[in-house]
């Protein structure tokens, strides 16, 4: 097999040898700015304090709020005419983080997201439409100077305008696309409306990712769309897309580990958790110059599947992100996450692609309701029916989150749809 990057071949010695010399180098860079200094000072820490992988864990830790507290520049250990580029979180969950490029740092997240292409079957001749939005969010312009960087045609075809993107699709016959998964539902319950089927499209491989969804969303895009669909991770402090991506065996994300150091532990002890149990991800970059960042908690839950990838690459797999540790919804002291409700809901048939989580209060008492669109041709008039259709949704969603929600089926396309991240959950409490 000829890999994209020789990294990608490397063994777990090799792997953990450049883990050793990059994090040493990291932690000297890191040291340039303040908030790391003051830290390494106080705990006594040198880049010889790192002889092994695990010397990791003597490192401090890093929040997003301490990013937050570092904003607008001051965690940059380049000065400012080094900086070349800069991005911020999409702000999911409170204010944004800026994160900070070098054009060294451009080049080897470029070299990341192509190699994460070219794992999954992209060449050079096709041609790749990226559907995400461009600007702050990484997704756009990290999907893209990957794209470019294999050598596709590369088409910032942008999200949303639905008939257009498939205008393009064919045109310009493309292979390839980034789409963000609500948005790939979307697109393909729209081609469904419009009597087109998957045959009409070219596509053969679609990425992706940015944010949680199931496997049973994966299958439903590959059917709608009639191309295989492969699970993107990243996120801005890890410079965006390119950070752990499926191979196609489609059984967990490959995180590229000669780039980044990955850690699961326990987020209340911050201890490592057993092999293969789940916890929040911890990374640290490890070949960054303008902004290197030490044990960031990304707050996602994961596991490392813990077998070796039949691909044959050593760099070890995470499972589909669980969620994000602050997307747990707690109602009626039972823990639930979104993504157990997405899975029950695209069991059934009748059911289309898009559906929201609401939270209300009544008499001090919280409630779940989840709205749900039915498919057109499952859409009839018989109020009997649709109700019989709500209380078997319901009951199988009390058998996987163990309280009965209020489910309510509503007209295709009468929920609101997004073109960037989809907001999932609807807290109206209070
Ligand atoms: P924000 O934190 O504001 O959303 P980012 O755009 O940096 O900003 O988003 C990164 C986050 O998106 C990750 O920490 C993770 O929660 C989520 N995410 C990204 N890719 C995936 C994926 N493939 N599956 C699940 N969640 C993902
Ligand atoms: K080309
Ligand atoms: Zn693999």
């Amino acid at each position: 097999m000829i890999y994209f990057d020789p990294a990608e071949g490397w063994s777990r010695e090799e792997i953990e040898q450049a883990q050793v010399a990059r994090l040493r180098t990291t932690v000297a860079q890191a040291a340039k700015a303040p908030i790391y200094r003051e830290r390494f000072d106080e705990m006594g820490i040198t880049p010889d304090s790192i002889q092994s992988v695990e010397d990791v864990r003597k490192l401090p830790v890093t929040t997003k709020d301490d990013l937050r507290a570092q904003y607008p520049d001051k965690m940059n250990t380049v000065p400012r005419k080094d900086i070349v580029r800069m991005h911020a979180s999409s702000g999911t969950t409170g204010s944004p983080t800026v994160i900070h490029y070098t054009q060294s740092d451009l080049d080897s997240w470029s070299d990341l997201v192509a190699r994460c292409l070219h794992m999954v079957g992209v060449r050079p001749e096709h041609v790749f439409q990226n559907m995400t939005g461009y600007g702050l969010f990484t997704g756009g312009l990290g999907l893209h100077y990957g794209a470019e960087r294999l050598g596709c045609l590369t088409m910032p075809s942008g999200p949303g305008n639905t008939k257009r993107q498939f205008m393009l699709m064919k045109d310009f016959n493309t292979y390839a696309a980034h789409i963000i998964p609500s948005y790939a539902l979307y697109l393909g319950a729209a081609l469904r409306d419009m009597g087109m089927s998957p045959e009409d499209l070219p596509l053969g491989i679609i990425i992706t990712g940015a944010e949680p969804h199931t496997e049973e969303a994966r299958q439903r895009i590959e059917e709608l769309l009639g191309a295989k669909a492969y699970n993107s991770y990243g996120l801005s402090e890890m410079n965006g897309p390119g950070v752990a991506f499926e191979c196609t065996e489609q059984y967990g994300m490959h995180i590229w580990e000669d780039a980044f150091l990955p850690e699961i532990v326990n987020p209340e002890t911050l201890e490592p958790v057993a092999e293969g149990e789940v916890g929040e991800l911890i990374m640290t970059t490890l070949c960054r110059t303008g902004m290197p960042i030490i044990r960031y908690r990304t707050r996602d839950l994961t596991r490392f599947i813990t077998d070796e990838c039949p691909c044959g690459r050593l760099h070890r797999r995470i499972d589909r992100i669980l969620g994000r540790a602050d997307d747990m919804l707690i109602i009626k002291g039972v823990n639930i996450y979104p993504m157990q409700i997405e899975r029950v809901l695209m069991e059934f048939d009748e059911v289309g692609e898009n559906y929201v989580i609401e939270l209300e209060r009544e008499n001090f008492i919280d409630q779940l309701r989840v709205k749900v669109e039915i498919k057109d041709e499952h859409f009839v008039e018989d109020m009997r029916v649709l109700q019989g259709l709500q209380r078997k949704i319901a009951s199988r969603l009390c058998s996987e989150i163990l309280i009965t929600p209020r489910v309510e089926i509503v007209q295709h396309n009468s929920l609101p749809k997004a073109e960037g991240k989809a907001q999932r959950v609807v807290d109206k409490r209070e």
